[in-house]
């Protein structure tokens, strides 16, 4: 009887339990992670799942924050930002401000396999591209171009400027420096939730993991600008003999504690993933109480968790996860802290 019940409990022990293999991915990007699952179920690699599962998305233009045609930049350009990470090899490949060119976690792993870089940037990060067979094609869409329309229209506003002139809070530029730095103003986090990039860990059956990122970054971003999700250790990280780990939200602010390098280093130390993402995100809102931004976590033996930082619009943060354990990919939800 004792038996029955052992195996009873740890049939109907609660989602986020070790089962292996694992695909787990920031928002609801349902197609993204069925996309990587059915690579791992054909027998393909953990970066093949990664790879597959943040392009899909890229093709999807999912939320309109990864890919082509959304956050264009305040000329109205759409450039990306991706990495994947090996948790094999510690190899890792990444792009940044990566422009005219639509599969931007393609061009991280060609980064990765084809040269004996980490990151490339900007108009030679496309060159790279096109010179290793990307297509190059224009990244606006109707959607960008009336987003920028709007933008301009309503005087630039909201933007990332600060200490310059004219005013950044009432008029678009160009802008200059002003003498003193006495501008206080602070990032406008109200509508930080409609941006969301994918992030994505894959674990495979023999505990080998991948983690990837991919995005368009922040709508009227001061063009050059580049996010978290192409820095190691920030957008993602994965150590096969620990996990990985990967977080969505205000870049400029997360990539300066390295938010998933020490979740994977709280997991190493033997926390669980939920605490470990919960200590991540503690960890910069100690100095950024209301910063928006998410953390999903797993390990390599299949336990996975998330945490968010609480905000009056975000609340509950959404994550995919499809594992032997789910059957197929399910929609799980985090109350943040
Ligand atoms: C960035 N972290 O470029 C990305 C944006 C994002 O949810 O994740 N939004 O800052």
């Amino acid at each position: 009887m004792w038996l029955l019940l052992a195996v009873n409990l740890f049939i109907s022990a609660p989602l986020g339990h070790a089962s292996l293999p694992l695909v787990i991915n920031t928002w609801p990007f349902k197609d993204a992670t069925d996309a990587a699952w059915n690579i791992l179920q054909s027998g393909g690699s953990v970066l093949d799942a990664v790879e597959r599962g943040c392009s899909r998305c890229e093709e999807l233009q999912c939320d309109g924050s990864v890919g082509y045609g959304g956050s264009p930049d305040e000329r109205g350009e759409t450039t990306l930002d991706a990495m994947i990470i090996n948790g094999d090899t510690m190899e890792v490949g990444a792009v940044a401000d990566l422009r005219r060119i639509k599969n931007a976690i393609g061009v991280a792993r060609a980064v990765m396999e084809r040269t004996t870089h980490t990151l490339l940037v900007g108009e030679s990060a496309s060159v790279f591209a096109e010179n290793m067979g990307f297509t190059v094609e224009d990244l606006s869409t109707n959607t960008s171009r009336q987003l920028f329309f709007e933008w301009r229209k309503g005087s630039c506003q909201p933007n990332y400027r600060k200490n310059v002139f004219p005013d950044p809070s009432k008029h678009c530029g160009p802008y200059k420096p002003l003498d003193s730095l006495t501008d206080p103003r602070t990032r406008n986090y109200a509508s930080a939730p409609s941006h969301d990039t994918i992030g994505m860990i894959a674990v495979d059956a023999e505990g080998h993991v991948a983690a990837g990122t991919s995005t368009n970054g922040l709508t009227h971003k001061v063009p050059g600008r580049v996010g978290d999700s192409p820095i190691v250790g920030a957008g993602a990280y994965a150590d096969s003999s620990v996990g990985g780990a990967a977080a969505t939200g205000d870049g400029d602010v997360m990539m300066r504690f390295l938010p998933s390098f020490l979740a994977v280093e709280q997991m190493r130390g033997g926390a669980d993933p939920s605490s470990a993402c919960r200590t991540a995100i503690s960890r910069i809102k100690r100095y950024h109480p209301h910063f928006f931004g998410a953390i999903i976590c797993a390990n390599s033996t299949g336990s996975y968790g998330a945490a968010c930082n609480k905000v009056p619009e975000f609340s509950q943060f959404r994550y995919m996860v499809s594992s032997s354990e789910t059957a197929s990919s399910v929609l799980l939800s985090v109350d943040c802290i």
